[in-house]
């Protein structure tokens, strides 16, 4: 019998604040908070709603926080189970987490990735730290923790390089592995964690979740995630490719990780548009939750709504 065609159900924008989780109060976090950005939680809430319904495998994430500078690493341990500390924010964020790992899968992609060119590493280190960026992506995405994960580093090729090459690099890993998706048999939701605008306040009130103090960073950077969110909405991968390099330099964005390119790259630039679910400040980023559903194409609502060559 020939194995059945893996296939990648959804792609989603999972930014990850280490506040959204604290003001969810999950038992496995020790900070508790009174309440706080709804926006964004309410907006992750409808997507897991939308989740229920899909069947699927595995969740793979490109997380900003686990950086490496010589080539992406794939995690290659089947099982960690530690405490997560924000170096930034100790007090809204340390949680007990238990995570089970697809190492099959990270391997078939590392395979794909190292025979298109790039620098690849398992990382097999059983003391290893799992970062707070996987932790409330995965999290907000699916609290049950009952799918594996595949973890991939954020290649710091931005720093090393130029925002040119960080891209070229991700959308030859997305599709790397969408080929080892569709080997594998798997069905698999992607996690491109991070926030869109990046610029962020330098001084946090007194009470964290004082909804009175947050806000845009400034105008500029809501106007570049605007500009993003109707690309996303609409279905225009390409056009949002192509102005990336700029959006990462002028909004200093999270996306300078490889995350989103990977995703699109991985989506095979979807001309289909993604439901969005929140756009809403943390700290005075921008964030959005997002999520193509290649299955139901052209059922989204910015491919409804938008006209051909609006926006940009
Ligand atoms: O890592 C983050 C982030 N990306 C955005 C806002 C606040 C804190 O941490
Ligand atoms: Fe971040």
């Amino acid at each position: 019998m020939t194995k059945k065609k893996g296939e990648i159900v959804a792609g989603i924008l999972a930014p990850h604040p280490p506040h959204l989780v604290y003001a969810e109060n999950p038992p496995q976090n020790e900070p508790k908070a009174e309440c706080g950005w709804e926006e964004l939680r309410w907006g992750y809430e409808r997507l897991r709603r939308d989740l229920e319904s899909i069947d699927f495998d595995v969740m793979l994430i490109i997380s900003p926080h686990w950086q490496t500078y010589i080539g992406t690493h794939f995690i290659g341990v089947p099982h960690f189970e530690s405490k997560s500390v924000d170096p930034v924010f100790p007090n809204l964020f340390r949680f007990d987490y238990t995570i089970d790992y697809d190492v099959a899968l990270a391997r078939a992609i590392h395979d794909e990735a190292r025979s298109d060119g790039l620098v690849v590493k398992m990382m097999e280190n059983p003391d290893f730290r799992v970062d707070y960026g996987t932790i409330v992506s995965a999290h907000m995405t699916r609290p049950q923790w009952d799918k594996p994960l595949v973890g991939i580093s954020s290649q710091r090729s931005r720093h090393y390089y130029s925002v040119e090459v960080m891209q070229e690099q991700a959308i030859t890993l997305g599709r790397a592995t969408r080929r080892a998706i569709e080997a594998s048999g798997k069905r698999c939701v992607l996690l491109a964690s991070n926030s869109l605008s990046h610029r962020h306040f330098t001084t946090e009130s007194d009470v964290p979740e004082d909804m009175s103090r947050e806000h845009i960073y400034n105008h500029h950077q809501y106007l570049w995630d605007m500009q993003v969110i109707d690309l996303i909405r609409s279905g225009r991968s390409t056009e949002l490719m192509d102005i990336m390099p700029e959006f990462v330099e002028q909004s200093v964005s999270e996306a300078e990780a490889g995350s989103l390119g990977w995703l699109i790259s991985a989506l095979d630039y979807p001309s289909f548009g993604a439901d969005v679910y929140a756009y809403g400040t943390v700290i005075g980023t921008g964030n959005v939750v997002a999520a193509w559903f290649p299955g139901r194409a052209g059922e989204a609502v910015g491919a409804k709504t938008t006209p051909a060559g609006a926006g940009a």
